[in-house]
């Protein structure tokens, strides 16, 4: 209902909008509006209220809600429904949750905080309070299982390009890190359910710290872990960048989905590598091995050059990739 008094007092552009109005359309009390303006007030909303003219909507925060994103969505279908919540566990499983259930094709789950944010490997993602963009897609694609990682790489192209429109240069450390000033700023987890030769759905996740500050970050992870505000200096309009990241990955994924290949998301995760051309470390369980990037295929996966010129093709969640050094 506090959604709906939002999309009400926006569709008026300001200007005032009375209580009895509201009331009307909205088929509660007057004395329920004061309570949803009341509770608006409180999440941060601007609202000016005039006991003669009603109500008028001055500013709204900067919240991951479907009213706050929708208007920046140029999509045909993701992020037509987005649901929003101010604390889950991860919203990774919480899209799992209603996918089983009826979650449409592009339905986005948002959340302001994560508490048990989920990396792959069941690593952990910190996901504090209105700092970061903590976002799902519920995806129900026609293709084979085995195709499905090639998401994680449309997801990376496409979060390099929503930065980009904010003028952010990033990388991708393949296949799921995207690297602002060498450090990790967002983290990518694609998981499915279905059988051998059918998915059910898949979901997206995809993190971005936006705006967290040192103190936000784990000091076991702050070497290689920092948030866009740290890395530019400018605090992130999550709203705006969550809606770019959601318009770019529609646009790849429909390439996609159209002609069965990620070759354009791919032109975008071999052009911001961070690795290629570089000395790696390849560690799967217990065997580690070193050899150089070299390339991307258009399948999305890493070509290793090792020292006898031998080359052989990683594919991603197989391994992880690490710098000679370090982290790159
Ligand atoms: C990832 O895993 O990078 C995938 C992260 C996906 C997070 C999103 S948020 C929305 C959705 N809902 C979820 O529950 N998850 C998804 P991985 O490559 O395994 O990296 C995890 C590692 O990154 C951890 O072990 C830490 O070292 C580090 N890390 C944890 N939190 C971080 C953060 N906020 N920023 C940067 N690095 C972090």
């Amino acid at each position: 209902m506090k959604e709906d008094v939002i999309s009400i007092l926006k569709e008026n552009n300001g200007s005032y909008v009375s209580g009895q109005y509201l009331s009307i359309r909205l088929n509660v009390s007057r004395t329920a509006i004061w309570k949803y303006i009341k509770s608006l007030k409180e999440s941060g909303y601007i609202i000016e209220s005039s006991s003669k003219k009603g109500y008028r909507i001055i500013s709204s925060p900067d919240l991951l809600t479907s009213d706050e994103i929708k208007p920046h969505l140029i999509t045909k279908y993701l992020g037509h429904e987005i649901i929003h919540f101010d604390t889950l566990d991860s919203t990774n499983n919480k899209a799992k949750d209603i996918a089983s259930k009826v979650g449409a094709n592009g339905t986005v789950i948002t959340s302001e905080e994560q508490v048990s944010g989920k990396g792959r490997l069941g690593r952990q993602w910190v996901s504090p309070k209105y700092k970061g963009i903590w976002m799902s897609y519920i995806l129900r694609p026609h293709i084979e299982p085995i195709h499905v990682p090639k998401i994680t790489h449309i997801a990376a192209a496409a979060v390099v390009a929503g930065l980009s429109k904010l003028n952010i240069n990033a990388f991708i450390k393949w296949p799921n890190d995207i690297i602002v000033n060498g450090k990790k700023i967002c983290g990518i987890l694609t998981e499915m359910s279905g059988e051998i030769n059918c998915i059910d759905y898949v979901v997206v996740g995809i993190g971005i710290n936006a705006n967290l500050e040192t103190i936000d970050i784990p000091t076991d992870i702050i070497d290689k872990a920092s948030s866009l505000l740290i890395e530019t200096g400018k605090l992130i309009e999550r709203k705006i960048l969550a809606a770019e990241v959601i318009n770019s990955f529609e646009e790849l994924y429909e390439k996609f989905l159209n002609s069965g290949s990620i070759k354009d998301s791919i032109e975008i995760c071999r052009k911001n590598s961070i690795l290629l051309g570089k000395e790696i470390r390849i560690i799967n369980r217990q065997h580690e091995e070193t050899a150089i990037a070299a390339d991307i295929s258009d399948e999305g996966e890493l070509i290793a050059e090792f020292s006898d010129g031998t080359k052989r093709k990683i594919i991603s969640g197989e391994v992880s990739i690490r710098g000679l050094k370090g982290y790159i």
